[in-house]
């Protein structure tokens, strides 16, 4: 049955100025190293790598208020907009390898162009909700969920390199999975939007089977949208995944973390995938690098039919002596 084979199609993002560490750039090609292409097709997907996406080097790109690198990543996400475009018109599920999460915003602006009302699943220790008028950083992978809010819209200046952008997303369609390390105005804004969000405290009260059953329940209330997952890779633990730019105590364990993807293969309804801020610099060691980059593998593969007892194709039959 050739026909329920998922297509996948595969978009590097190696983009780094959300945020100011190096190395976040190297996130698209150590996780294809690392055998995504070959391991999604053994597990019966078809694959397309549409590449490394080149973004332009800016010699002015002064801070707008606190916001640093506006320009740079304002045009790197009208490029991610229209790649992701491509990807949908051709008729896979999109899979963003970045870089850093500001690319959030770009690949939630062009997955909504392309499909229209969309539920957006955020996994991350951090809300990345701050607006530029709040972020304390300056650091656009901290804000990305504010430039594409529907009802943040009058909060957020007009931006050098960001007049393409339409905000797209609605309160009510995003959910929150795994924080732990939010500032102030993110967390004014969660309870003024009543956005969804289940706490690392929720995750430890409910577990994560009734997360993701409250998750998907909540989401497919009314209309079944296609579902874009932006997955931070410090939401898992740093005991597990150290490479990342911004680690924080107490996250989810790997089998939390590969979970929730597999739960979400389960409503048909993964759109667009996003895995965002792997950072190979930033592993100690190199089993630290390999312990983050395998764990990134293990959760894309998870949105793809991954059982982690083991496979076997749908065609499969005993050989006859
Ligand atoms: C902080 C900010 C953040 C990721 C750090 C941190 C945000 N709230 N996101 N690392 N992935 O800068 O706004
Ligand atoms: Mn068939
Ligand atoms: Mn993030
Ligand atoms: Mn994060």
């Amino acid at each position: 049955h050739h026909h329920d084979r998922r297509s996948v199609g595969i978009i590097g993002a190696p983009f780094s100025r959300g945020q100011s560490k190096a190395g976040v750039d190297q996130g698209p090609n150590v996780i294809r190293a690392a055998g995504l292409l070959h391991r999604l097709e053994q597990q019966g997907c078809a694959v397309k790598d549409y590449g490394n996406l080149t973004f332009e080097e800016l010699d002015h790109d002064e801070p707008v208020g606190r916001v640093k690198r506006v320009r740079a990543v304002g045009s790197a996400n009208q490029r991610l907009s229209k790649a992701v475009q491509d990807v949908k018109k051709d008729g896979h599920t999109a899979v963003v390898l970045g870089g850093d999460h500001s690319l959030g915003i770009g690949s939630i602006h062009g997955h909504a162009m392309a499909v229209g009302d969309l539920s957006v699943v955020w996994v991350d220790a951090h809300a990345d909700i701050n607006t530029p008028l709040t972020t304390p950083t300056g650091n656009i992978h901290g804000q990305s969920m504010s430039y594409v809010l529907r009802e943040l819209q009058s909060k957020i200046p007009v931006l050098p390199n960001f007049s393409w952008l339409k905000p797209c997303v609605s309160a009510k369609d995003l959910v929150y999975i795994g924080l732990r390390d939010l500032d102030p105005a993110e967390h004014y804004i969660l309870k003024l939007l009543g956005v969804k969000a289940f706490s690392m405290s929720e995750v430890d009260h409910l577990g994560v089977t009734r997360v993701m059953e409250e998750t998907c329940d909540y989401l497919s209330a009314k209309v079944k949208k296609p579902i874009h997952l932006s997955y931070d890779i410090d939401v898992i633990d740093p005991s597990v995944t150290p490479a990342t730019g911004t680690p924080v105590v107490g996250g989810l364990t790997y089998r939390e973390g590969v979970y929730i993807t597999e739960h979400l293969c389960q409503t048909g309804l993964l759109s667009v995938v996003d895995m965002v801020e792997v950072n190979p610099l930033r592993g100690q060691t190199e089993k630290d690098v390999e312990s983050t980059v395998s764990t990134a593998v293990d959760v894309l593969l998870g949105c793809f039919g991954r059982r982690r007892e083991g496979n076997h194709e749908s065609d499969y039959s005993l050989p006859e002596p």
